[in-house]
């Protein structure tokens, strides 16, 4: 083949494979490989010297044209593939404004701790301390100290898990009334104190009962303190939570730390009054026991029961809220189903 075919065959096999190259380092390595000084135009010239004078001239144009042409094409399909490389991006990354928006789920505080706050709020309202306990309680605050010794038969209705002898899973948030009543400094005024928390007992599972659930003790020490305030402070407060609409009843009752003691009932959310599986057929729920503070729980602190008087109070969030919000089983607040807890979306 003559040098000037060769040529004309490396100019076409070139812009042809410029043409079907797709990516631009393709077209890179295609420019070096051709056009380099290791090049096949480069090595096709070495033939140069077996022309004759009078046509090199003639062949050094040519293979410059070649390089030229050869470079033009490498050149506008990088300009072509450039093009399809911007084509591309906006393309997709194309903004479709009228998308729906991605949803966030937002979750809600749980229900009973909604109702722990909002009795919290009302008790601050009065001038009330929030006093937290512990749930691992010593024997002596659970029950010694509320009147209650080793051996007194009130035991047997509060049974729970023992760490030690000396040490259980507490049983009642009273157990933070000899603490609170132990720390108070009395030259400083009365001590009002509300302790809300877990408690745990050998109960047996139903509807309105649980083995581990919430109390919230209220604790009032100051002089002249009669059973008027306990029932003034405890109707404002189930008015505040039910409403006007819902009746409330003091009933006798007893427990060995205060003297005298009373349970509070409230009328059923379900039957209102009529009687039905919820309320065992009596028309009430229970929602907290009370009474005025017996003298030797006094005494026990330290504190002259001849000059001081006090009220003490112990209730269930779990009731008030059932009968507030009309759920009929106390265990969905713990099985954390979400369409259950999503119906209390910042209801207090
Ligand atoms: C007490 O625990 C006393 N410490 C209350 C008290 C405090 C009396 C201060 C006097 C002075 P009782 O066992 O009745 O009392 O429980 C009080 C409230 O806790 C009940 O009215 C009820 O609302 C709730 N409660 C009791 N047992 C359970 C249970 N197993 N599951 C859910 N709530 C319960
Ligand atoms: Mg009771």
């Amino acid at each position: 083949m003559s040098l000037n075919d060769r040529l004309k065959e490396l100019r076409e096999n070139g812009i042809n494979d410029a043409k079907r190259a797709q990516h631009l380092q393709d077209l890179n390595d295609l420019r070096v490989q051709l056009l380099g000084k290791k090049g096949p135009i480069t090595q096709a010239l070495r033939g140069m010297k077996d022309v004759p004078k009078e046509q090199r001239p003639e062949i050094g144009t040519l293979a410059n044209n070649v390089k030229k042409d050869i470079q033009t094409a490498i050149e506008s399909r990088i300009e072509e593939v450039n093009k399809r490389i911007i084509a591309q991006k906006l393309q997709e990354e194309t903004l479709d404004v009228t998308l729906p928006a991605q949803s966030h789920e937002v979750g809600t505080k749980h229900i009973l701790n909604q109702t722990i706050e909002d009795i919290e709020q009302f008790f601050i309202g009065l001038g009330y301390e929030v006093a937290p306990g512990y749930e691992v309680e010593e024997d002596h605050y659970n029950f010694e100290r509320l009147n209650i010794p080793k051996d007194h038969p009130a035991r047997d209705m509060q049974d729970t898990f023992y760490i030690t002898n000396e040490l259980l899973m507490r049983t009642q948030t009273s157990a933070q009334e000899g603490r609170d009543m132990d720390a108070h400094d009395f030259s400083k005024g009365p001590l009002k104190m509300i302790s809300p928390g877990i408690v745990y007992r050998r109960d047996d599972d139903d509807a309105t009962h649980s083995h581990q659930f919430h109390q919230l003790e209220g604790l009032v020490v100051d002089k002249n303190i009669s059973m008027a305030d306990l029932k003034g402070t405890l109707e404002a407060l189930c008015r505040h939570v039910f409403g006007p609409d819902r009746e409330i009843r003091f009933r006798p009752s007893f427990f060995p730390f205060t003297e005298p003691s009373v349970e509070v009932d409230v009328s059923c959310f379900n039957c209102g009054g009529e009687g039905c599986r919820i309320c065992k057929y009596t028309g009430w729920i229970e929602v907290l026991g009370a009474g005025l503070t017996h003298p030797n729980v006094l005494e026990m602190s330290g504190i002259d029961s001849n000059v001081y008087s006090a009220f003490a109070f112990g209730l269930g969030p779990e009731r008030f809220a059932m009968l507030k919000y009309g759920i009929d089983d106390i265990r969905d607040f713990y099985t954390n189903d979400v369409r259950f807890l999503e119906q209390f979306k910042g209801v207090n």
